[in-house]
């Protein structure tokens, strides 16, 4: 091989060599720069979220310090489901039998801690569920923010009218109006038997953007919640 070959040769393969390893390390370079970047992205969403939940939290503390949170909730369902009982249990924590019938509506108020430091005043419309109130009912239900949308665990009628119910809400307060789907007297169960599906009560909740909640406002189990999950999701769907 003459010495020209060998040079030519040589640095061929050092360029070969040199463009290889340059390749590479390009490669790892542009890798780890984009793992970099990736790492400072994700970071800066992170904070970002992070400060946006937190002027959240500030704005929702404002705001409810400033009692704007003031929600208009209604009670809405059949006749004798247990609508009076479970706001007086919700209120003065106390179940009375034999509560006058509702004529038109009762109107009661409420501070609730819906999350820890947030409050909302709740003005609660209890609404009289007989067929023969049903002209002012629809002027009730103008301005509310959310509703309970009660039935009689026991009475499997009041079930069935749920829809109608719900149609009736939507129609007079807003086609998005969060609700929160209640099936009441759940102390009776044991008695009485279950007489609706369960998981037919909860896929019609959840098909309609809600969820099912077994409330006794004789025991005041899930009474609470009830309201408490209400309050969230109209808050929640103002965000
Ligand atoms: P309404 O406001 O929807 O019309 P009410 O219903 O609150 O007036 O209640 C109707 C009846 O159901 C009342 O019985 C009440 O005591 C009873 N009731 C309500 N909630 C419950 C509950 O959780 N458990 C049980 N066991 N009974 C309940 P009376 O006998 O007064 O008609
Ligand atoms: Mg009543």
């Amino acid at each position: 091989m003459s010495y020209f070959k060998f040079i030519t040769k040589f640095n061929g393969y050092k360029k070969i060599k040199y463009n290889t390893v340059h390749k590479i390390l390009k490669l790892i370079c542009i890798n780890k720069l984009n793992k970099l970047l990736n790492i400072i992205i994700l970071i800066l969403i992170y904070r970002k979220n992070k400060i946006i939940n937190y002027n959240n939290q500030i704005i929702r503390r404002v705001w409810s310090l400033m009692s704007s949170f003031k929600l208009k909730v209604l009670l809405t369902g059949a006749a004798a489901v247990g609508k009076t009982s479970l706001v007086q249990r919700f209120i003065k924590n106390r179940f009375q039998a034999n509560y006058k019938l509702t004529v038109g509506v009762d109107i009661l108020t409420k501070d609730v801690e819906f999350r820890a430091g947030e409050i909302a005043t709740l003005s609660i419309w209890d609404i009289g569920g007989q067929q023969r109130f049903e002209f002012i009912r629809s002027t009730f239900y103008k301005g509310a923010a959310g509703a309970l949308l009660v039935f009689d665990l026991t009475r499997e009628q009041t079930y069935a009218e749920t829809r109608k119910w719900l149609t009736e809400i939507r129609q007079f307060a807003g086609e998005s109006i969060p609700f929160v789907f209640i099936g009441n007297k759940a102390d009776l169960i044991e008695d009485v038997g279950l007489v609706i599906d369960r998981d037919e009560a909860r896929s019609f909740a959840e098909n309609e953007g809600s969820i099912y909640i077994e409330t006794s406002a004789k025991t005041g189990i899930n009474v609470d919640e009830a309201f408490t999950e209400l309050t969230k999701r109209i808050i929640d769907s103002r965000m």
